[in-house]
């Protein structure tokens, strides 16, 4: 046996043995209990080359090459780990090289042609056209709205729609100018500065300072507002009107500047062509061929480039150029001797245009759905057959154009000096409109058979009313039942009493017994439909009496409840001139007993038989009835702080709210339920006793 072989354990030498005698068996058995069995096969290899001259037969020798060998190994480790180093390093650099590469191509390909885009600018075409189109939904309407509060200088006059949209325009205008002009003046001095070089180099480099100026824009804005704001600026619609109009001017300046330095710039197109051409425009708010005037320029990619935002324009007959003054032409309400005009096509009307004007500024006034407004709540209110139903049909005819409808039944009650039956009916947007827009027109209510009647039940009954503590479908003969039963003061009570579920003994009762157990529930309510403004409606006839009982009632309440404001129509204007001294004193002697201001009050013709004997107003409109319509719900329906105060005050389930804030109340509720509680323990004793006795 060989040195070797001597070292290794019994196995070894038990298979050495097994492998002399031949006997295998013995050698898988003794396998498993050996830890060294698995150096076998080194082993067994080592064996068949050991004393043959390729290994060196000492264990010094052994060791030597083992050292040796393992220094090769480290060695190769080393220099792997540097070739792997160096392929990371080249491919590093490989892709720097290839976005390089790709960043030259796209900027070569982007060069002078919008046709690519960037799609990583977050300011490229697509995207400012986008900003444009929201501009004229949001900040224009805002700042036309806010534009018509002014009044003309010098004059007491509010700025008209036509000159609202005048001054927004030059507004726009200037801006877009000045920022051309700025964009223009920084790459002419660039190119005056690389005159030198030569032509492709200069090219490139021009390239270069496009993109930095454009990547640089939005720092540069700041900048253009204080220019634009400076006095020494030519732009004197903006200084004119920078405070009203901030938000519109500070995103025009935005867009206008972002699209002039675009490669090549984008375009406004502020002078279209005579005839309507619905590829470029939309129209504003009717329908024909002729451009009347520009509301809103087209976006355009490049100057005579394609087209990325429509603009608006107002077409008719009528031609209005950039620089005319915007005063309408005409008066809004005609002279009450002149027949009314009825055409089967309205837009041959001359108050056609003022209609659409005053109708898109009402809808400015009422703001849109998701602005977390409620539409408001107006009341009509009158004597008997004044001409509610008829004015309420007015409205809804002078919101449409289209055509007359009878959404309120008129000429129905209130005849031959019968008791009138009170009645509540609602019109919602929903029932009277039939276009698809989001505008929160208001909720109306007419009110019928509300007397000329100073009892304190009536006068209740239209707190109750208008302090909107009626749920639907509830009947207003109810609480006159109510009323008549019980007082005025369970009225109140009930409808406004501080309690919430609180249980009060009716004080009615004849029989004491009865009147011992006789309670009513009494709920504090919510208000349902709590009326906003009220128009009190009468007829202009002179001869009939005002209802000066109903007046007061109204009056009374109006000042107990601040946040309703009233407004007052007289009706018949068709039959009862005004050049008549007795009109006109019926007049300012309905305004008194009201006590509102001439902006408050209207004198109008309803749509009826009187008007228009052959009824065409069901085919069609008669714009120069809705225009004083208009002109009072314009009024109407401006904002008022209260407004807002109501939304507050609203719960938003619409349910009954308790009042356990009052200790009367909370102290009444919780003996009331102590008591209950206590007569329930009685109860149950007197009955377990009663069980006990009869086991
Ligand atoms: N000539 C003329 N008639 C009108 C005008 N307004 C209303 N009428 C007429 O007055 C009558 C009564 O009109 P309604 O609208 O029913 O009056 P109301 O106030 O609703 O009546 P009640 O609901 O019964 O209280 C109808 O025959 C109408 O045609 C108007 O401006 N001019
Ligand atoms: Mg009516």
């Amino acid at each position: 046996m060989t040195d070797i072989e001597k070292s290794w354990c019994i196995c070894r030498c038990c298979k050495w043995i097994c492998r002399r005698i031949k006997y295998i068996f013995c050698c898988l058995c003794c396998r498993p209990f050996c830890w060294l069995s698995r150096q076998s096969s080194g082993y067994d290899q080592l064996e068949g080359t050991v004393g043959k001259g390729k290994y060196p037969a000492s264990q010094a020798e052994c060791r030597q090459e083992i050292d040796k060998l393992n220094g090769e190994v480290e060695n190769l480790t080393w220099r792997l780990q540097d070739k792997n180093n160096e392929i990371k390093d080249l491919k590093q650099e490989k892709d720097v090289a290839l976005s390089r590469l790709s960043e030259m191509m796209g900027s070569k390909l982007r060069d002078s042609n919008p046709a690519i885009a960037d799609l990583n600018d977050q300011n490229r075409p697509m995207k400012l056209a986008e900003q444009f189109t929201e501009l004229y939904e949001n900040e224009w309407t805002d700042a036309y709205t806010a534009l018509q509060e002014l009044t003309e200088e010098g004059s007491e006059e509010k700025i008209t729609d036509i000159e609202s949209i005048g001054i927004l325009l030059h507004i726009l205008k200037e801006i877009n100018e000045e920022c051309v002009n700025d964009s223009s003046l920084q790459l002419s001095g660039l190119k005056k500065a690389f005159q030198c070089l030569p032509g492709d180099d200069c090219k490139e480099y021009f390239k270069m300072f496009k993109d930095v100026l454009k990547s640089q824009a939005t720092k540069y804005l700041p900048l253009i507002c204080r220019k634009l704001f400076d006095i020494e600026s030519n732009c004197k619609t903006v200084q004119k009107f920078k405070t009203v109009c901030q938000p519109y001017i500070e995103l025009c300046v935005k867009i206008c500047y972002l699209s002039a330095v675009q490669d090549p710039p984008m375009f406004l197109d502020f002078e279209p062509n005579d005839t309507f051409d619905r590829s470029t425009f939309k129209e504003f708010t009717v329908q024909g061929s002729r451009v009347d005037y520009l509301v809103w320029p087209a976006l355009l990619i490049q100057k005579d480039g394609a087209i990325l935002s429509k603009g608006v324009q107002k077409e008719c007959t009528r031609r209005l150029t950039m620089g005319d003054s915007w005063n309408p032409s005409f008066s809004d309400s005609d002279s009450d001797d002149n027949p009314i005009y009825v055409a089967r096509d309205p837009r041959k009307d001359k108050h056609f245009d003022r209609k659409q004007e005053l109708l898109w500024n009402c809808k400015g006034k009422v703001g849109k759905v998701g602005q977390g407004k409620e539409p408001l709540v107006i009341a009509v209110i009158g004597p008997p057959g004044c001409g509610k139903s008829s004015f309420l049909n007015t409205i809804f005819a002078a919101f449409s154009n289209d055509h007359w409808s009878e959404y309120a039944k008129y000429g129905e009650f209130g005849r031959r000096g019968k008791q009138v039956t009170r009645r509540l009916k609602s019109f919602q947007k929903k029932d009277y409109y039939k276009d698809r827009d989001e505008y929160l027109l208001p909720t109306f209510l007419d009110m019928t058979g509300f007397e000329d009647d100073d009892a304190p039940l009536n006068k209740e009954l239209l707190n109750i009313v208008l302090c909107g503590k009626l749920k639907e479908g509830e009947e207003l003969h109810d609480v006159i039942k109510y009323g008549q039963h019980f007082g005025v003061n369970a009225v109140k009570e009930k409808y406004f009493g501080g309690n919430y579920f609180g249980i009060i003994r009716k004080q009615e009762s004849r029989n004491p017994v009865s009147k011992l157990f006789d309670f009513s529930i009494i709920e504090n309510r919510e208000e349902y439909l709590r009326v906003n403004r009220i128009f009190v409606v009468c007829s202009a006839n002179p001869d009939q009496p005002l209802p000066e009982n109903l007046f007061e009632a109204i009056t009374d309440i109006t000042n107990r409840e601040r946040d309703i404001t009233l407004y007052g129509v007289l009706t018949q204007a068709d039959k009862y001139k005004s050049r008549d001294q007795k009109v006109l004193k019926r007049e300012k002697e309905f305004m008194r007993a009201l006590g509102i201001p001439k902006n408050r009050f209207a004198r109008v013709k309803n749509y009826c038989p009187d008007i228009d004997p052959k009824l065409t107003y069901e085919d069609t409109i008669i714009p120069s009835l809705d225009v004083p319509v208009l002109r009072l719900m314009r009024q109407v329906l401006t904002a008022e702080p209260t407004d807002q105060d109501y939304e507050h005050r609203r719960t938003k389930n619409g349910k009954y709210v308790p009042n356990l804030s009052d200790p009367w109340v909370a102290s009444k509720t919780a003996v009331t339920v102590a008591l209950l509680l206590f007569a329930l323990f009685k109860l149950f004793k007197l009955f377990g006793t009663f069980l006990k006795k009869i086991n």
